[in-house]
């Protein structure tokens, strides 16, 4: 089934991620896709919250991952999906949104969009779940820890944008990375985020449950991780939140 072929539209879900995941459960293909106007619970990454008011692009896809060579490459899942949610914002509102590692999609070096990819496997089959949440035409709200680093395309447009237009275009998008995941392709998954990279080359500090860690972001390696330069020496860091420094 081709993305987007069918799509459950709701007024209000807890997560589209958790409905989506009921839904490939009760065996619906892959390309399945949830949308919402607004999530009463919607989920970042570690269980964090993410604020989905009316406006924004809340939506979930199934993705068939049945090419994927190695457990490894999941990583790579996040990556492809910004740099399809950044192509879709660049044709369909002419902004210019830069990528960083590993989730986020910023447009003036503020986080506009949040990617939670989450793999599940259904009757032997390995699927994955991406969740995307665009602030599009809802303002970001104020009076949170992250207002003052967020916005949302009306925002850096002045004006509000389509937001079936956007949608279209992001599934669209993903769908042809999806394809490049399938056939193995990954050096053109990781060459089209490292041209979308705003984090490469800079000085970044990565926050995991266990350490803080700082130094120069060089690249991102076959499965997605960032590789990492600390006094000298190379490191390489799967999972974490990024803070950029100029
Ligand atoms: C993410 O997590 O950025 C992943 C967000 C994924 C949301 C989509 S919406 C559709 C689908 N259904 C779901 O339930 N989830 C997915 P993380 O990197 O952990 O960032 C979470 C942090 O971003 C929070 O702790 C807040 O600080 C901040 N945040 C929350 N809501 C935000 C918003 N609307 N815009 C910008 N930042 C936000």
């Amino acid at each position: 089934m081709n993305i987007g072929q069918k799509i459950f539209r709701y007024g209000s879900v807890t997560s589209t991620n958790v409905i989506l995941k009921e839904l490939a459960l009760e065996g619906f293909e892959p390309g399945t896709v949830v949308v919402s106007v607004i999530q009463t619970k919607g989920c970042g990454r570690l269980e964090r919250a993410w604020d989905s008011p009316k406006g924004g692009l809340w939506l979930s896809v199934l993705l068939d991952t049945g090419g994927v060579q190695s457990g490894e490459k999941f990583g790579l899942i996040p990556l492809m999906t910004a740099s399809a949610v950044a192509d879709a914002m660049a044709s369909t509102a002419a902004l210019a949104a830069r990528l960083k590692w590993p989730n986020d999609v910023l447009i003036n070096g503020k986080k506009a969009c949040g990617i939670l990819g989450e793999i599940l496997k259904v009757e032997g089959k390995q699927l994955a779940i991406v969740g995307i949440g665009l602030n599009v035409n809802n303002p970001v709200r104020e009076g949170y820890e992250f207002s003052a680093v967020s916005t949302s395309v009306s925002e850096e447009l002045g004006k509000d944008a389509d937001l079936l237009e956007l949608e279209t275009a992001i599934l669209s998008e993903l769908a042809n990375r999806n394809s490049l995941l399938n056939a193995g392709k990954y050096d053109q998954i990781l060459n089209e985020w490292r041209g979308l990279s705003d984090t490469l080359g800079k000085r970044v500090k990565i926050t995991t449950p266990t350490e803080e860690i700082e130094g120069i972001a060089k690249d991102v390696n076959e499965s997605g991780s960032l590789v990492l330069e600390r006094d000298g020496k190379v490191e390489t860091i799967v999972a974490g939140d990024c803070e950029h420094f100029d």
